[in-house]
């Protein structure tokens, strides 16, 4: 932990031009640092990258974890455990969606660039799935704990148990129980974050997710994936983002990728280890995108109309890319000073 978290204090050091030894103290230096690499307008290459609008609080939440001295680790974690708690976000943890019996159901994984995974499915009563997956990786000896055995888990651990559904998720729930028309919409991330109301059931509400990769300039990485998964879900299902290689894959001496959209298309073609695989053989993380987003277009033709699937990556140097099938799919990207700004992706399809 020491190391990972030296790792990326010196990160920050290295990215902005400064070398290392400015004094025996992590902390200190470290902003002091970062106002320097302001000041020489250094550090353009991201350091942070999220999916969609809501990541930019997200970035700024790591980012600020980094500074204080916290791992690569805890950044993606205090990172993504904004979403998770925020009531307008329908749904990354509290406040989500249910499943068509009722019930919110979350999936999370983390994962370093050492072998260290964890991930939970189905999790339920629980805000912060991000760090029972955590928990999941550092006290257990198993990567994935699912349903029952999950919940069951977070309570073992301490996590306290809250109940996920607001009044206004259950009246969307109700309203939705009248038609049933289980219509996964592309892009609802972007038009509901921060409305603070509910959107047609079944619609535009479907689904939101954050995925977060955070790095350090000696090229290690970690990466944070947490969902309620799309709305009014069969209960029981599971889709890309807790799955390792699907919704989140981050490999040393790479980098690592993050996806977001209609989770099925996803885990049909585990398309971030193909993402990180094609980096892996010398493609940009932009052109590995492209090709695991053309890909799953090929593969299913007319199945995909309409559907949304967003990949985000970034290399071990900083370079990132996005790629996505529709257009809508936006991503906040963190420099080495701190400074978030939010981008659109380019897409395979105009509509
Ligand atoms: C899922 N991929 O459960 C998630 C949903 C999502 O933005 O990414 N929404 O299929």
């Amino acid at each position: 932990m020491q190391d990972e978290r030296r790792a990326f204090l010196g990160g920050i050091a290295s990215l902005a031009g400064i070398g290392a030894g400015m004094g025996a103290g992590l902390a200190a230096p470290v902003c002091a640092l970062a106002k320097t690499a302001a000041k020489a307008g250094a550090g353009s290459d991201a350091v942070i990258v999220s999916t969609w609008d809501f990541g930019a609080p997200a970035n700024d939440a790591a980012f600020a974890k980094g500074r204080s001295g916290g791992s690569l680790l805890d950044m993606v974690e205090a990172g993504v455990m904004v979403p998770e708690a925020d009531p307008n976000n329908h749904s990354v943890g509290y406040s989500g969606y249910p499943d068509r019996d009722g019930h919110v159901t979350l999936d999370a994984v983390i994962m370093d660039d050492a072998g260290g995974v964890g991930a939970v499915a189905a999790l339920e009563d629980t805000v912060h799935a991000i760090s029972v997956a955590r928990a999941v990786m550092e006290h257990t000896p198993h990567t994935f704990l699912v349903g029952e055995g999950a919940t069951r888990f977070a309570r073992d651990r301490g996590f306290p148990r809250v109940n996920l559904l607001t009044p206004e998720a259950e009246k969307a729930w109700r309203d939705w129980l009248k038609t049933q028309n289980y219509r996964p919409v592309a892009n609802s991330e972007t038009g509901t974050y921060g409305a603070g109301r509910p959107g047609t059931p079944g619609g535009a509400l479907d689904h939101d997710t954050i995925g977060m990769l955070a790095r350090d300039a000696d090229g290690r990485m970690a990466g944070a994936c947490t969902t309620s998964g799309m709305a009014f879900k069969m209960r029981g299902r599971v889709g890309d983002s807790p799955q390792v290689g699907s919704g989140l894959y981050v490999e040393r001496g790479v980098g690592g990728a993050t996806s977001t959209g209609l989770g099925e298309e996803v885990t049909r073609t585990v398309g971030t280890a193909r993402v990180v695989a094609s980096m892996r053989h010398g493609m940009s993380p932009q052109a590995a995108c492209e090709e695991a987003a053309r890909h799953i277009a090929s593969l299913r033709g007319d199945a995909i109309k309409g559907v949304q699937v967003g990949f985000l990556a970034m290399d071990i140097r900083g370079r990132i890319g996005a790629f996505c099938l529709l257009p809508g799919f936006t991503y906040a990207v963190t420099d080495a000073t701190g400074k978030t700004r939010v981008e659109k992706a380019p897409s395979l399809f105009k509509a």
